[in-house]
């Protein structure tokens, strides 16, 4: 199995789960502005959609949507417990949390990334990813991790996310619970060899 990854992009959150599931994977690199992979490879030949995360199953398939392949992930090691079993509730509510990491959270952000984006654009996301960011403190106030008292792939998620804000000068100290959240999971074993196999810490 092989992840394909930018450092320090959502693929960080398939990174930290294949580690959290003691998967073994092989990470490459990609350089995205030039569509190329470390090995030299068009990457819009792997994944014509052109970003990342990109999960190249042994069968050669690749799987794609960060939300997907971090369930994909859990699915393969469920003594991991990265994921509440498939047709529960709990399991539901791991998607919800996903759906709402993906397209209200994550792609919030993505304005912040181009330097092309107006700045009335980067203003209007600035002040949805608060109200976003605002909502989550409210509900990691006394909960360990997203769904409650068990690490999932949400964590892997969130965290990789929650970075971001040191990348554009927002201040996570103004969510408290966000703030406690992130000095928690940063401290987990497959989180610092994640990072450190990305380039992102010593
Ligand atoms: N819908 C995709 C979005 C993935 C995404 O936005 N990836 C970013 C990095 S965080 C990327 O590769 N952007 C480069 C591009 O879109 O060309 C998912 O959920 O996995």
């Amino acid at each position: 199995m092989k992840l394909y990854f930018k450092p320090g992009a959502c693929s960080m959150a398939p990174h930290i789960a294949l580690r959290e599931a003691g998967i073994s994977f092989e990470p490459e690199k990609v350089d995205l502005a030039r569509h190329q992979t470390a090995a030299g490879e068009d990457y819009l030949r792997i994944n014509p959609k052109g970003y990342v995360p990109a999960l190249q199953l042994d069968d050669g398939s690749i799987l794609t949507e960060a939300g997907v392949v971090l369930q994909y992930i859990a699915d393969l090691a469920p003594a991991a417990g990265l994921a509440p079993r498939t047709g529960t509730l709990e399991r539901y509510r791991l998607m919800e949390w996903l759906n709402f990491l993906s397209t209200e959270v994550h792609k919030t952000f993505s304005p912040f990334f181009n330097p092309k984006a107006p700045p009335e654009i980067k203003e209007y996301n600035l002040r949805l990813l608060t109200r976003r960011l605002a909502y989550l403190d409210t509900q990691l106030d006394g909960r360990s991790y997203v769904t409650g008292d068990r690490f999932t792939v949400a964590d892997c998620y969130l965290f990789t996310l929650l970075n971001w804000c040191n990348l554009h000068q927002i201040e996570l100290a103004q969510w408290p619970a966000l703030k406690d959240y992130m000095g928690r999971i940063a401290a987990r074993p497959s989180v610092r060899e994640t990072m450190k196999a990305e380039g992102l810490i010593n």
